[in-house]
């Protein structure tokens, strides 16, 4: 290969729930593609993210924490994960070092087992205090020997800047798929509704972010530039209707504040929420729903 070809891949971006895929893909493209939250499987979606440089794209899909459950919801999130192990021309291994590695980490680890050559794997919350990053490199070297490992706080910068210049390193010849000013394909409506749902995920609690969707009604664009957009929070129950509500609307008023105040920054153009909630006991059973939802 001569230094003049353009270089790209698919990196797909795997682990537990709450490793910091998200993070990590945000700080690696410069902009905040996903929503990311404490609370584990923010991510219900693969979300784009590129990033482009001189002679070299890399398109980055973070992808729902993998999560063992039968659970309709977790067997489609984790299915959407796996799919994108074989497609994908790097795959980006992050892992908690807060966290000691257990089944759940073994089980990816297993998934994983065949891929060695195309993974990077980033020990991830090294800034933390609880961080643990021998334990974590014992544990890749034991289950997944001669992967290439990086110790980063995805929240920090540290050690993002030899991650990428790997992962760039490695990226097979190959065109550019996206425009240079591209950061991710997400179309606006879905990414709406993502900050909407990031807002719930960040001001709610126990069971509520889990029960609850967002879903787009209708959006329109005003005379003078603003987009109004039209979505409802579905709930499973009235109680969390009740909570998303909140005292005198307190609840709905701030996530949709917060929301509105983010949006500013990812659209350059004002956008306006309407929001309403209403209860759906079925929703999470409700197959065609999912398939649209999640993909
Ligand atoms: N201290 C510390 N916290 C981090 C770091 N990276 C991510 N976090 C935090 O970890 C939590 C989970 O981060 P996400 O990026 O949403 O994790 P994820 O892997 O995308 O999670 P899912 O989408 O639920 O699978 C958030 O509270 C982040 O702020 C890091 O480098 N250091
Ligand atoms: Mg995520």
């Amino acid at each position: 290969m001569t230094d003049t070809e353009h270089r790209s891949a698919f990196v797909s971006v795997i682990g537990r729930p709450s490793a910091g895929k998200s993070t990590l893909m945000n700080a690696l493209c410069g902009q905040k593609v996903a929503i990311v939250s404490p609370v584990p499987q923010t991510t219900r979606n693969t979300v784009r993210g590129i990033l482009s440089k001189p002679g070299c794209q890399l398109v980055f899909m973070d992808t729902p924490g993998l999560h063992d459950s039968d659970k309709a919801i977790n067997k489609r999130l984790r299915d959407l994960a796996t799919r994108s192990l074989s497609d994908a021309d790097l795959i980006l291994y992050v892992v908690d070092s807060t966290r000691a590695p257990g089944p759940e980490e073994e089980a990816i680890a297993g998934l994983l087992k065949n891929f060695v050559p195309k993974i990077r794997a980033a020990v991830n919350k090294i800034d933390a205090k609880l961080s643990d990053p021998a334990r974590t490199s014992a544990f890749l070297d034991d289950k997944l020997p001669g992967v290439q490992r990086f110790d980063i706080s995805a929240q920090k910068g540290d050690g993002l800047e030899a991650l990428l210049s790997a992962l760039v390193q490695s990226a097979p010849p190959g065109p550019a798929y996206y425009p240079d000013e591209y950061y991710t394909d997400q179309e606006p409506v879905f990414r709406i509704a993502e900050v909407v749902r990031e807002k719930v995920f960040l001001h709610t609690k126990d069971e509520i972010p889990h029960a609850v969707y967002v879903d787009y009604v209708a959006h329109h664009m005003l005379d003078d530039g603003t987009l109004v957009y039209e979505g409802e929070l579905v709930a499973e129950r009235d109680t969390q209707k009740g909570i998303l509500i909140g005292k005198g609307g307190a609840m709905i008023r701030q996530i949709r504040e917060e929301a509105e105040h983010d949006l500013a920054d990812i659209f350059p153009y004002p956008v306006r929420l309407s929001l309403k909630v209403r209860v759906d006991p079925g929703w999470k059973k409700n197959d065609k729903l999912l398939k649209r939802l999640i993909q």
